[in-house]
Parts: C-alpha cells; sequence; structure tokens
C-alpha cells in the first residue's frame, strides 16, 4: 500500500500514533502538504462520513477517527502554513447561548476540518453578540450553530436576524437533535444538516465544491 493510503487507513481506524508517524513520514519524503492533507486524512473523514450516513459506523467510531485526524492536521499544519495550502473556506460554529451540549457539534467542526476548511469554535452558550464578534474578526464563509435543547433553539433566529442585521454575508446552518428541515426554513437559515458528515457536504455545496 502506498504512504498516503496507509495514512488514510490509519486515520480511518483511529490508529492515532500511526497516523502522526505516517504523517511525519510522508513530509519527510518531500510529499505535498497539499496532497497529504487531501489524500491522507480528508479522503478518510470522506470515507468515515459516507459509513456514519449509511448507518455503518456510530458516533464512537468517528471520535476515535477524528482523535487521529487532528493529530496527523497537528504535525501537517506547520507545513501547511509554510507552503500556503490555501483552506477550503471558513467556517464558524458555536453551540446556542443557554446550550452546553458540545459533542455533536464538536464532530460538526471535525467533518468541516476534515472536508478542508478552516474552523473557528466558539465552543457552547454562544450569543449573538460573540456571533457578531467573530464573524467581523474571521470573515466566515460560512456560519454553523447548533442547538440540543427546544428551548434553546428559538434563539437561533436571533443569531442569523442579528447576523443579518450587521451585514454578515455569510451563510448561516443549523443543526442539532430538535431541529428539522422546516425549522432551518422558518427561520431562514440557509441550510439545515441532520448530521456531521451531512453537515460537511452542505458546506461544500455551499462553496460549489
Ligand atoms: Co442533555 N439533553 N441536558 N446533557 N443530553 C438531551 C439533549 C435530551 C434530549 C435528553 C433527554 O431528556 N432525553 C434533553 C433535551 C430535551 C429537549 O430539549 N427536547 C436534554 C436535557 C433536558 C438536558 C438538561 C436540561 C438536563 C438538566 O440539567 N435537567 C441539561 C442542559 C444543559 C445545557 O445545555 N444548558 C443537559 C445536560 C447534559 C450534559 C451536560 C449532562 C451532557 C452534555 C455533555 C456534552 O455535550 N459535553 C448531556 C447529554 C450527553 C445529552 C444526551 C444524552 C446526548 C447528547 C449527545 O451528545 N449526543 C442527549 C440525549 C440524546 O441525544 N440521546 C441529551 C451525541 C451527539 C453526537 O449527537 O448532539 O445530536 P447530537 O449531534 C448530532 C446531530 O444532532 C447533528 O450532528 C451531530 C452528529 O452527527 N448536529 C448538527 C448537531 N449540531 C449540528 C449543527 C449542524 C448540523 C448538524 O450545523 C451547524
Amino acid at each position: 500500500m502506498k504512504l498516503l493510503e496507509r495514512l488514510s487507513s490509519a486515520v480511518y481506524t483511529g490508529d492515532m500514533d500511526m497516523a502522526a508517524e505516517l504523517t511525519e513520514n510522508a513530509i519527510k519524503e518531500g510529499i505535498s502538504a497539499s496532497d497529504i492533507l487531501e489524500n491522507g486524512l480528508v479522503s478518510a473523514m470522506q470515507e468515515i462520513g459516507d459509513k456514519y450516513k449509511k448507518g455503518e459506523i456510530f458516533v464512537p467510531e468517528m471520535l476515535i477517527a477524528a482523535r487521529a485526524m487532528n493529530k496527523a492536521l497537528s504535525i501537517l499544519e506547520p507545513e501547511m502554513v509554510k507552503v500556503g495550502v490555501e483552506s477550503k473556506g471558513t467556517f464558524i460554529i458555536g453551540a446556542v447561548k443557554g446550550d452546553l451540549h458540545d459533542i455533536g457539534k464538536n464532530l460538526v467542526g471535525i467533518m468541516f476540518k476534515g472536508a478542508g476548511f478552516k474552523v473557528i469554535d466558539l465552543g457552547t452558550d454562544v450569543s449573538l453578540e460573540r456571533f457578531v464578534h467573530a464573524a467581523k474578526e474571521h470573515n466566515p464563509d460560512i456560519i454553523g450553530i447548533s442547538s440540543l435543547l427546544t428551548t434553546t433553539m428559538s434563539y437561533m433566529k436571533t443569531i442569523i436576524d442579528g447576523l443579518r442585521s450587521e451585514g454578515i454575508p455569510a451563510k448561516v446552518i443549523v443543526g442539532g437533535a430538535p431541529v428539522n428541515k422546516e425549522f432551518a426554513i422558518s427561520i431562514n437559515a440557509d441550510g439545515y444538516a441532520e448530521n456531521a458528515a451531512e453537515a460537511a457536504d452542505l458546506g461544500r455545496t455551499l462553496m460549489g465544491m
């Protein structure tokens, strides 16, 4: 098996140490950072996303793969900066004000990273003011809002209205267990995704990729 195929397989199976070693080897062999990213890391996370959507793997496998990808990415990131690998876009994500659930939100962030986006994670309990402040600072292409509680989901509309009235041009996507497509449409979101893999697909689509 070629080096990048082995790297992809190490990320897919969540073998963090192997993923780190193979990333270092790939860099030493002079394989370009963008090639390592696309064919070693993104490919693995895409496969993880596809299997997750089909119900062939579940959250624990996804989290384990995500950990391996993050490790490999931390080694690759300085190389990416050195050679100026362009990110696919900037994605800001946060869980709405009042909401402390972060597992699903973290997975969405990971899948965007895996798809080659620069991800800025604002964490949980994020107010409109913090979304606006971060949007002005980072000029994102897409903003993602997560909500796990029926009591916090209505605040998503406050955020979307607030971002629009501040003239923030980013597309806004929403998701989380109590959220559905009809709700997303009713609050004028630009998109809804049921799970993390679909969210990254939606991100690609919104970027015209
Ligand atoms: Co809470 N909790 N919780 N909880 N909790 C739920 C959500 C609940 C359904 C449990 C229940 O009663 N059956 C219920 C909500 C009821 C409702 O509103 N309809 C509930 C409640 C009531 C509460 C408290 C109010 C309990 C209390 O204190 N009385 C409290 C609220 C705290 C707060 O947020 N202010 C609370 C607290 C907690 C813990 C802190 C103990 C813990 C959170 C730990 C953490 O996140 N670090 C917790 C947990 C773990 C859960 C359950 C059990 C699991 C949530 C989870 O992580 N799922 C949950 C019950 C359940 O879902 N079975 C429950 C796994 C995760 C991968 O899935 O987050 O749905 P999920 O994310 C998915 C999709 O939704 C989607 O993609 C993800 C992955 O594919 N997605 C997006 C998520 N965000 C997206 C954004 C997108 C697109 C897709 O685009 C931007």
